[in-house]
């Protein structure tokens, strides 16, 4: 039997997962605690508020579902909302649902521990307090752990040291100041053209170029916003339905299969059209076909060569080492043309790497360049990072990270590890790689039918079983095999391989093998009775 618990559920981030979680939860009746190191709700949404932040989903589709009142009532403002209106949503969300009574802020889980005899996680937070709860789940998040460039001096610089993950709240004043950018991930995209118009100067630091696809966006209109709502469940259907969790239409035919004519036209359209339009509605295959990747690879170039005046910078800035959908496809906001202003200068530091910071800058092989400010935009242990950085001890005194180490990072389904029982994970390593708002929702309403199951039917302990680990990570190694994504994304350093993070084993950090997929397979584990998740 269970020991005396304070709450059913502890989860920890508040965060699109841990709102979501609470609601599932909540709703199917079990006392749950949501705690957040930060002071507000937002997780992402809160923590990153570089200049230029925004989603580059669309936004009805970057929200949930769940709530008929929420969706009535909210409005957004623009197709690709800013960190600022999400951050907003958030908060509506968390006050219109009356869930802030069940959140804690400014509270760390320090560690936790299973206790075996009484079966419940013993987890210490920041205030002081230890509390006993039967589930715990992680909603740390998958991009949230930010990683410095790997180079040496960075405590010498005598200026203002910045990594976008980590923006000062009050906001940075960059008026007037020359500044340095490493970095050129979607954050580094956005934070490119945000700045350009009132720095003094600004070097952009470029080891690997991006295939960046053009977004523009629209304000809505109350007409469009009264649409949205009343097809609003068809819309949020098809996202689920669709691999990448997108409401867009899967193309019919491959690159390969249409005339060079016909094919610019197409690529033409769907660039005009903007954002994940151009990589999911053009052909069938530019995942999944290395010559059909290299088609669309061919049309970006082009078209940086057309948008930047200055022929060197345009040739840096076209990718040649791999193919497009080797990194996460990152949207832009007017960013190539930003190097069409005279003070922003590109610097290859692929040819000759940065060797090291200095009081008064950063050094490029001889060169040294003086700058005010340095933003790193260099990204995050994706996936595993806050997971294998919290004291979590399973059954035996085994330690998570352990696990990770031995390459179980996905558990069963991404959500579940044996060895750990009833530690649940929203998102975890191997989730789908997908505009995420849609797997959160669907997850958290799953973890919720998985413990209302494990209660109703006098379950104590939900846990994968090792076979369900095994088969896991050898579909999900299937899955990003068959994909583009894994042999570019191997030339491209991608963060969904780990190879980012220096001495990180490579492995598939996410599942390539669709949303869609994903979910049946929620689907078959639930109608099985979560067998899978009733070790031994
Ligand atoms: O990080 P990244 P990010 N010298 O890992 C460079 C999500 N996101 O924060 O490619 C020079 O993509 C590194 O260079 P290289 C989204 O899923 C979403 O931008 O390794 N450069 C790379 O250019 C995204 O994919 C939004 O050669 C160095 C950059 O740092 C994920 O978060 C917005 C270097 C890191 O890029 C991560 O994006 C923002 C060095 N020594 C983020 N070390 C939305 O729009 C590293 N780099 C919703």
């Amino acid at each position: 039997m269970t020991g005396h618990t304070d709450y059913d559920a502890l989860v920890i981030g508040a965060g699109f997962s841990g709102i979501a979680t609470l609601h599932f939860f909540r709703e199917a009746g079990f006392k749950t605690l949501v705690v957040d190191k930060e002071a507000e709700v937002g997780g992402t949404w809160w923590v990153n508020n570089y200049p230029g932040v925004r989603t580059d989903s669309e936004y009805p589709y970057y929200s949930f579902s769940f709530s008929k009142e929420v969706r009535e009532e909210w409005d957004w403002s623009e197709r690709y909302p800013t960190g600022k209106e999400v951050l907003s949503y958030l908060k509506f969300v968390v006050e219109r649902l009356d869930m802030r009574k069940d959140m804690l802020f400014n509270t760390a889980v320090n560690n936790a521990a299973y206790n075996e005899t009484d079966k419940v996680w013993e987890v210490s937070l920041s205030d002081g307090r230890t509390l006993r709860v039967k589930y715990l789940v992680s909603a740390m998040g998958v991009l949230s752990r930010p990683i410095w460039p790997d180079i040496p001096g960075r405590e010498k610089f005598k200026g203002e040291m910045l990594h976008a993950a980590m923006w000062p709240r009050e906001g940075f004043d960059l008026k007037g100041k020359r500044v340095g950018l490493i970095g050129l991930g979607a954050s580094g995209l956005q934070i490119t053209p945000t700045i350009a118009p009132e720095v003094a100067e600004l070097k952009v630091f470029q080891r690997t170029p991006n295939f960046v696809v053009a977004a523009k966006s629209p304000k809505t209109t109350p007409e469009e916003l009264a649409k949205v709502r009343a097809e609003y469940d068809e819309i949020w259907e098809r996202a689920a339905g669709h691999p990448f969790g997108v409401d867009m239409v899967p193309a019919k035919y491959s690159a390969k299969e249409v005339s060079e004519e016909e094919r610019r036209r197409i690529f033409e359209s769907k660039w005009d059209e903007g954002g994940f339009h151009f990589a999911n509605e053009c052909f069938n295959d530019l995942a999944t076909d290395h010559e059909s990747a290299e088609l669309a690879s061919e049309f970006i170039r082009s078209k940086i060569r057309e948008i930047v005046k200055d022929p060197d910078t345009a040739e840096l800035l076209c990718p040649k080492d791999y193919a497009f959908n080797g990194k996460r496809v990152p949207t832009g906001f007017n960013y190539y043309e930003t190097y069409n202003l005279p003070h922003v200068q590109l610097i290859d530091a692929k040819t000759t790497p940065i060797t090291e910071f200095t009081e008064k800058g950063l050094k490029v092989g001889d060169t040294e360049y003086e700058l005010d400010v340095i933003i790193c935009a260099t990204g995050f242990d994706a996936m595993t990072g806050n997971l294998t950085n919290l004291e979590l001890v399973g059954r035996n005194g085994k330690v998570l990270r352990e696990k990770f180490a031995e390459g179980h990072i996905g558990g069963n389904l991404g959500i579940s590890y044996n060895g750990f029982p009833n530690f649940l994970v929203a998102l975890g390593p191997q989730t789908p790689y997908s505009n995420l708002p849609v797997p959160i929702q669907l997850g958290a309403q799953w973890m919720a039918d998985a413990i209302s199951f494990a209660r109703d039917n006098g379950i104590e302990e939900l846990e994968a079983t090792p076979e369900s680990e095994e088969w896991w990570a050898a579909e999900s190694e299937r899955a990003g095999k068959a994909t583009v994504m894994y042999e570019q994304g191997k030339k491209a350093k991608a963060w969904f391989l780990g190879d980012n993070v220096p001495g990180k084993p490579r492995q598939l950090q996410v599942y390539m093998g669709g949303g869609q997929v994903y979910q049946e397979f929620c689907r078959q584990a639930k109608e099985d009775g979560f067998r899978s998740f009733r070790a031994p």
